[in-house]
């Protein structure tokens, strides 16, 4: 091998050693550009645990919001009532001036609302006047009086369940009303809220007409803590009422709460048979101390008829107004009480055994209005 021969490998291996380099450098330049590449794959992805928790979170807020969402307040309840007088209510409002319209606009609402006929004309008959008068010239200063006037109709009554101590027997509160009214169902809230009183309270079972009222009355009996009284299905309804008393008189319970049935066979008189149940009640060492007339909302000025008759026979000492959470008729309120007479001391706002409230007359204007 001449000395040409051995400079020419030398350059060979020199290309080829310049050529390994350049690719080492170039692969090893293109792997550290890769690097940051996946590092920022990855960091584009580290947002999605994040994103993760805060649907976790989310979805536990919602549970949490599920459970513990407050009870529909009663204003919100009353929503169906409040659609009859709210829409007019805005309407007058929205007008520059007091006039035909306007009246015209409240009297609808007034009796769609179902105040009646009667307490319509007289509410909007004073208002009328002091419109004459220049008293009122606004139509803000005439929903004002309107809804002054319609609160002083309710405030001021008293609404206490009468309940007297030291009488030497049970209290006896009758529930009585039309079929399907809601007598049961508010006996049973009644009972519950009573015991959360602190009082003992025996359930008579005095339908005895419907086969299926019993078992209706022992299931309320056992959710509220009562204890109850049946009688034999198509038993006489006034000795399972007597039975009742004397059962609790014995045993030292403060309170009976009658049922009573909302129809009889065909051939007995219902006014007669309550008339019958109220006189016996009273018979043994308790004393009738309420009858409250359960009304159904829904039924408007057809449960007033209704109404008067059970108020001749067994006299009232106050209404039970229940399902207004369905009715747009809440006005009924104002009819029951101006042509009744009688004071409505509890509305159902639904189904449930919290859903019978003593009747507030502030709020529940106050829900109709705004
Ligand atoms: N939405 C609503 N439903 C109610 C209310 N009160 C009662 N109900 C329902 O009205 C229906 C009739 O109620 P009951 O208590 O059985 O009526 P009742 O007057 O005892 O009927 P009879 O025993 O047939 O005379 C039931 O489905 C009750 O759940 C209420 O305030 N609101
Ligand atoms: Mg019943």
């Amino acid at each position: 091998m001449n000395n040409s021969s051995l400079s020419m490998i030398f350059l060979l291996l020199a290309i080829a050693g310049l050529v390994f380099g350049i690719s080492v450098v170039a692969v090893s330049r293109r792997k550290a550009r890769a690097v940051p590449k996946i590092q920022r794959a990855v960091t584009e992805k580290t947002p999605i645990a994040p994103v993760l928790d805060t649907a976790v979170v989310d979805a536990v807020v919602l549970d949490a919001a599920v459970q513990i969402a407050p009870p529909l307040s009663v204003r919100d309840r009353l929503a169906k009532a409040r659609s009859s007088l709210s829409g007019a209510v805005g309407s007058v409002l929205g007008r520059g001036d007091i006039n035909d319209a306007t009246w015209i606009e409240l009297e609808e609402a007034l009796l769609r609302a179902d105040v009646g006929v009667r307490v319509a004309q007289s509410l909007l008959g004073a208002l009328q006047a002091r419109v004459k008068a220049k008293e009122i010239t606004t139509p803000t200063q005439l929903i004002d009086a309107l809804r002054n006037n319609m609160s002083s109709q309710l405030i001021g009554t008293s609404r206490d369940l009468n309940f007297e101590a030291n009488i030497g027997g049970p209290n006896i509160w009758l529930m009585v009303g039309v079929n399907g009214a809601g007598k049961t169902t508010s006996l049973g809230k009644i009972a519950a809220q009573q015991i959360a009183l602190g009082r003992t309270v025996l359930m008579a079972a005095g339908d005895t007409f419907r086969a299926a009222a019993g078992e209706q009355l022992s299931t309320w009996a056992e959710r509220s803590g009562a204890q109850i009284v049946r009688g034999a299905e198509g038993g006489d309804p006034s000795s399972v009422i007597f039975d009742g008393v004397q059962s609790a008189h014995s045993r030292n319970i403060d309170l009976v709460l009658a049922d009573t049935a909302g129809r009889l066979q065909s051939n007995t008189n219902l006014m007669e048979e309550l008339r019958k149940v109220r006189r016996v009640a009273e018979k043994g060492a308790g004393k009738v101390t309420e009858v409250l007339l359960v009304i159904d909302a829904t039924t408007g000025q057809n449960g007033l008829q209704q109404a008067r008759q059970f108020t001749d026979a067994t006299q009232v000492t106050g209404v039970v107004l229940t399902k207004l959470d369905g009715s747009a008729k809440g006005g009924i309120v104002f009819a029951i009480e101006t042509e009744l007479g009688i004071p409505v001391k509890l509305v159902g706002l639904g189904e449930t055994i919290d859903d019978l409230v003593l009747f507030n007359p502030t709020e529940f204007i106050d829900a109709l209005f705004e």
